[in-house]
């Protein structure tokens, strides 16, 4: 899709929005230099990430489980947000109603300065005590103890995310799909859009009769349904569209 000539159309939707909401995935995290999950980067030692995010691969060896995500967590802590997130920030002031819900786990969109963001698998910066079910926010890289343990009752300490075949917390799912329902307008940035139940967001969007943008340098699953679909890194994208609609918002108010 061209994107000079659709910046036009996409600026007078969103201008004319009350709720927009976006769905992010780890591609809008790619050009700050995280691996994606899917992506040919996202392989760690000879695993790929469906084998090792699942509450077997823990229970079979919680080591290898800790290792792999104290190596991502050290990877995510040398790294800054990019663009793309810092567009988000502003559009949480731009729009009467901005909702961020993401499925990525780095908390980079935190760093960015978004205040209020839904996340559907988890923070990779929690750790949830498998035997008390308590939170603790730790950010040492590299871990001091692998596996981690919780201090009050010595049990193992697991990363607090979701890991496939576990059921996202009902209550954050609930608000996600409200929010889908209730939006003019979905975004659907850096994500590949195969992950149950986040991928159907926007289909949920689609159906209550929003506007779906999709911003993904790939086609997915998910382009056909998009009422754009920009072949696009988001890093580039989303500072081009913000600069439309700021200027587009300036002209409204002359
Ligand atoms: C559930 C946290 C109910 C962990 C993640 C069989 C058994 C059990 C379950 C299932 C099953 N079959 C299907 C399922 C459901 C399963 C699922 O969807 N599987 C898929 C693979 C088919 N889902 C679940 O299990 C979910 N739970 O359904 O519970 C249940 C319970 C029991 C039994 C049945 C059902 C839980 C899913 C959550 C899993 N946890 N992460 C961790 O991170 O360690 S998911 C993981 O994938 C990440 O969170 C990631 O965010 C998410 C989605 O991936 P993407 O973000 O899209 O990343 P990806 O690499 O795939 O794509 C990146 C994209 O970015 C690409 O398109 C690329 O082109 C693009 N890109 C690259 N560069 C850029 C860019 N875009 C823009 N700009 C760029 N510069």
């Amino acid at each position: 899709m061209d994107i000079q000539s659709n910046l036009g159309p996409v600026c007078d939707i969103l201008l004319a929005a009350n709720n927009v909401c976006s769905l992010t995935g780890a591609g809008i995290s790619a050009e700050s230099g995280v691996p994606t999950f899917r992506g040919k980067d996202g392989l760690w030692k000879t695993y790929r990430a469906e084998q090792l995010a699942t509450p077997m691969a823990f229970i079979q060896d919680p080591r290898l489980i800790w290792e792999w995500y104290d190596w991502r967590r050290g990877i995510i802590a040398s790294k800054e947000p990019n663009d793309g997130h810092k567009v988000l920030v502003e559009w949480e002031a731009l729009f009467p109603n901005f909702a961020l819900i993401t499925q990525n786990i780095d908390g980079l969109h935190q760093r960015a300065g978004s205040k209020n963001v839904i996340e559907l698998h988890g923070n990779i910066w929690k750790q949830r005590c498998t035997s008390e079910n308590t939170l603790i926010e730790n950010h040492d890289v590299p871990l001091e103890e692998i596996p981690p343990h919780c201090e009050t009752c010595g049990a193992l300490l697991r990363p607090h995310v979701v890991w496939f075949g576990e059921s996202l917390d009902g209550s954050i799912l609930q608000q996600s799909f409200h929010l889908s329902a209730a939006c003019d307008v979905m975004f659907s940035i850096g994500t590949s859009a195969v992950v149950q139940p986040a991928a159907s967001l926007p289909l949920s969007a689609a159906e209550h009769g929003a506007k779906i943008i999709e911003v993904n340098p790939d086609p997915t699953p998910l382009t056909d349904f998009a009422d754009f679909s920009f072949r696009a890194k988001s890093g580039e994208f989303l500072p081009v569209l913000n600069d439309e609609l700021k200027k587009r918002t300036h002209q409204k108010k002359e």
